[in-house]
């Protein structure tokens, strides 16, 4: 039987940077979930009779929301749910079946590296018909909608057995729950040569995986350790919790500081990574030597060729604005087109339907390519792992040499998390309206070039997204960007964004603070960072 249920709309269900983000008691208002699913169908075009992908990290609260996802598809008329068991996939699996089966869209649960349990963070996210995550003129929709809903549909259904692969029939819809690790695993083993993989652990190659008791764990065991044979206990962590175990699942040096210690001490394994909630990001750690987002994404273009999917080159690379600009040097040599985005893997979608781009990341700690829609973790571990194996170099030599052929971008960002979004809009809005009299001055001793607040027009369907972060470009080529996140859920969090190039071979050696002492002094000098927040050093660098 299907029900209609009168309902009166939240205020605050935008979506964010990534899908509606809240903790799990906004969540757990009555009407909360509903409203917001029900705006997703009532936005989307002709659906009825196929397929929607649900999935999640399964984090708490996943399984309540995924009962909820089903009995609203039955009643608007979806044709069939493809659900991962236990309700999880990782989110760049989910985007593969959303691809793989022709879904009409995906509905993931996740919010992504944030912490969960009952206190903790959830979030919906709806990735389209391409796999990658709605583009902003359907947030947007949903986001009207939301504002107006005055009823949803549900239907009066017995609760599905997620924890059994197989075919039910709910109403006149049909759900199937897949096994989440399968179509995902064969994916990546038509991309990289597993033979060679396979070859590498035979020699002796030691890893770390961390899948910080999040959704990775099921995958990585089953790639690292069944299909190539890595040796057990190579991943930690491995079993997914609703609570992460009570951490941050968050593959930084905060959060996973136990792995860079452990890959800094005397007996570290070759190679160290860990992935984030919900899968899609990733750390790269080598023996003695952390790799910046940036620089990854920088050396996994320049090397890409070594996986048999990437043998005939890259289409282009794009970036996300606050990136470093590694990538572009890159894209230079191999003379393809370099595409700077605004912060959100959403922006990257169009070029690479376009066939523009081939790779794409984020300083974020987020790699992928054109095989999904979503940024991918283990599929950054396994481009690096076949790298490792055709250079036979250890990460440490591989990331120097790549500094000496194209120079080193010092890079990191600073975090001031859970300020006041008064204070931190105050302090936005301050550097916003001086920036058209910063050129040509100077701060500590640097000289500004441009600033600008950035825009992009998109190139495929030429949509224009403005505000995307505040610019100081300097006259050496060093850089700093400000801007708000768009995943926190409480307060406002401050991002910094510092960069400096430096093409001396003699000066790469520098600590990464102290190569840009001067500008993230400049960067307080500029935006009153510490007058604004009260606070005089940020809560997490990366
Ligand atoms: C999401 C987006 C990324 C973005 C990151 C940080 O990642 O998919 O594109 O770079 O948030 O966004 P912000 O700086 O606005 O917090 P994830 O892994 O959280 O889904």
């Amino acid at each position: 039987m299907i029900r209609t249920v009168a309902t009166t709309p939240f205020t605050d269900q935008k979506p964010g940077t990534s899908g509606l983000r809240k903790k799990v008691p906004v969540f757990q208002q009555p009407h909360y979930v509903e409203n917001f699913i029900q705006s997703i169908f009532d936005v989307l075009p002709a659906f009825k009779g196929r397929t929607l992908i649900l999935g999640g990290d399964g984090r708490y609260y996943n399984r309540e929301v995924i009962g909820k996802v089903i009995a609203m598809a039955a009643a608007n008329g979806v044709g069939k749910v493809m659900v991962g068991k236990g309700g999880i996939l990782s989110t760049p699996a989910a985007s593969h079946l959303i691809r793989k089966y022709k879904a009409f869209g995906g509905i993931i649960l996740s919010a992504s590296h944030n912490p969960g349990g009952p206190k903790g963070d959830f979030g919906i996210k709806y990735n389209a018909e391409n796999g990658g995550p709605a583009p902003e003129k359907i947030t947007d929709a949903i986001y009207a909608r939301s504002r107006k809903i005055g009823e949803y549909k549900i239907a009066e259904i017995a609760p599905v057995d997620l924890d059994r692969t197989g075919t039910v029939e709910v109403g006149a819809m049909v759900v199937e729950v897949v096994d989440p690790v399968c179509d995902y695993a064969d994916l990546m083993e038509s991309l990289f040569d597993f033979t060679a993989l396979r070859r590498l652990f035979e020699k002796g190659f030691r890893m770390r995986f961390d899948a910080m008791h999040a959704v990775t764990g099921p995958y990585a065991k089953e790639i690292f350790e069944n299909r190539l044979g890595a040796a057990e206990g190579s991943c930690r962590n491995f079993h997914p919790l609703p609570d992460f175990g009570g951490h941050h699942p968050d593959p930084n040096l905060v959060h996973a500081k136990h792995l860079y210690d452990e890959m800094m001490g005397p007996d570290a394994p070759d190679f160290g990574a860990a992935s984030d909630g919900d899968g899609d990001r990733n750390l790269i750690i080598g023996k003695g030597i952390f790799v910046t987002p940036s620089d990854s994404l920088a050396l996994l273009a320049a090397n890409a060729r070594v996986a048999p999917a990437y043998m005939t080159g890259l289409a282009g690379i794009a970036r996300s604005m606050p990136t470093s600009a590694a990538a572009d040097r890159v894209a230079h040599k191999l003379g393809v087109g370099l595409y700077e985005t605004p912060t959100g893997w959403k922006f990257f979608g169009n070029l690479l339907d376009a066939g523009l781009v081939t790779i794409c990341g984020e300083e974020s700690a987020g790699a992928g390519s054109s095989h999904v829609r979503e940024k991918d973790g283990l599929w950054a571990v396994l481009l690096w792992l076949s790298i490792l194996a055709a250079r036979g170099e250890s990460v440490k030599d591989i990331v120097e040499k790549h500094w000496a052929e194209f120079g080193r971008n010092y890079y990191s960002r600073h975090d001031y998390e859970e300020i006041k979004t008064e204070q931190a809009t105050r302090l936005m809005e301050g550097l916003r309206a001086r920036l058209p009299s910063l050129a040509g001055t100077q701060v500590r001793g640097l000289i500004i070039q441009s600033a600008d607040d950035f825009t992009y027009h998109d190139p495929v369907d030429g949509s224009l997204s403005e505000q995307q972060g505040l610019r100081i470009l300097f006259q050496d080529g060093s850089r700093l960007v400000l801007r708000l996140s768009g995943t926190g859920t409480s307060g406002a969090t401050l991002r910094i964004y510092i960069e400096r190039y430096e093409p001396d071979p003699a000066r790469h050696g520098l600590e990464t603070q102290d190569a840009l002492a001067e500008l993230i002094a400049a960067a307080d000098d500029l935006a009153g960072i510490a007058r604004h927040t009260g606070r005089n050093q940020p809560s997490v660098i990366t």
